[in-house]
């Protein structure tokens, strides 16, 4: 008898203690709630599918008239303030570009700020295709160029949906990618690639411009793509980088975002740290042991939609989504 209540007693008190003991651990290390934001995949695809429609988006260019238009139309139903900067930009052959670098603005008057950019244009030369015929053809840049822009003109409508207290600048830059072809590198010199960049650093679209970091977005739609820390981002904005590679981790993204380093490169965000000193990183695809840096559609006819990853749209979507709601 005695036994019997001893056991009973037993089992009772293992039922209590395994029914409580969820909840002790809970109160003892309350972990911060992960929240995955809200980022449709789809709406990021149509946006590039919609930049595609117009044809290569070239300076000089009625497709790229066009989807100047667009872009401003866009951003204008999503952000506060709309700025549009036209500006004759000099390409390395000395051609002028009729260039628009395209500002959306949320909560001008805030402080803190964060800038987000891509860039819009896309290049007139498949100088990377296999077949030397394409090599002054224009691309379709659905990832050099419209994977970027397509992401952050969700990220817009998210912020739009969502509200955000902070500033958020989303930077469109032009005539980024009208650099001297491959096969005539050794007749030009200088800083003939990132021309908008370098036109909005030197003139920001306020005088006194300032964000406490930059993040900018290139080649972010590609099949299976993994981003390692690139070498540039890294030298001027190690902490950032840091942080967005985490937050990356947070949301799963441990294979996807990875911690090796890649080469430094000249892109939009070379001119922002070092005219403007706003440390900004690049979230680019620069693949370990590519002979080019890039992906193998790079510079080639063959960056089209069908090379577009919805997958890769999503994760890039969801990690600069989460930075900023954690920067609230
Ligand atoms: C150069 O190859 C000089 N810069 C890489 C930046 C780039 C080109 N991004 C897209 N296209
Ligand atoms: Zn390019």
């Amino acid at each position: 008898m005695e036994k019997i209540f001893i056991y009973t007693l037993m089992i009772g008190m293992l039922f209590f203690s395994c029914q409580h003991s969820p909840k002790t651990t809970t109160i003892q290390d309350t972990p911060k709630e992960i929240v995955r934001p809200e980022f449709n995949e789809d709406s990021a695809f149509a946006y590039i599918e919609k930049q595609i429609s117009f044809g290569p988006r070239v300076p000089n260019t009625i497709a790229h008239e066009k989807c100047a238009d667009f872009l401003k139309e866009e951003l204008s139903k999503w952000t506060d303030t709309v700025f549009v900067q036209d500006f004759e930009a000099t390409a390395y052959n000395g051609l002028k570009l009729k260039s628009k670098n395209i500002i959306g603005v949320f909560n001008k008057e805030a402080n803190n700020r964060i800038l987000l950019a891509a860039h819009w244009d896309s290049r007139p030369y498949a100088d990377n295709d296999k077949d030397l015929a394409n090599s002054r053809q224009a691309i379709d840049g659905a990832n050099d160029g419209g994977s970027g822009v397509g992401i952050l003109l969700e990220i817009a409508r998210q912020l739009h949906l969502q509200g955000t207290n902070i500033g958020i600048d989303i930077v469109f830059f032009d005539s980024e990618d009208y650099g001297e072809p491959q096969d005539e590198r050794h007749l030009y010199e200088g800083e003939n690639w990132c021309l908008g960049s370098q036109y909005w650093a030197k003139n920001p679209h306020l005088r006194y411009y300032k964000a406490k970091y930059g993040i900018l977005l290139d080649m972010v739609g590609g099949k299976n793509a993994v981003f390692c820390k690139e070498g540039t981002s890294k030298y001027f904005a190690s902490t950032i980088q840091d942080k967005v590679w985490n937050n990356a981790h947070k949301l799963g993204y441990t294979g996807k975002f990875s911690n090796n380093v890649s080469n430094a490169i000249t892109d939009d965000h070379l001119y922002v740290n070092s005219i403007l000193s706003i440390p900004m990183i690049d979230i680019i695809e620069m693949p370990v042991y590519s002979p080019t840096g890039f992906n193998e559609t790079w510079h080639t006819m063959n960056d089209n939609l069908d090379n577009i990853d919805k997958n890769t749209l999503k994760i890039v979507g969801e990690v600069v989504l989460f930075t900023l709601k954690n920067e609230q």
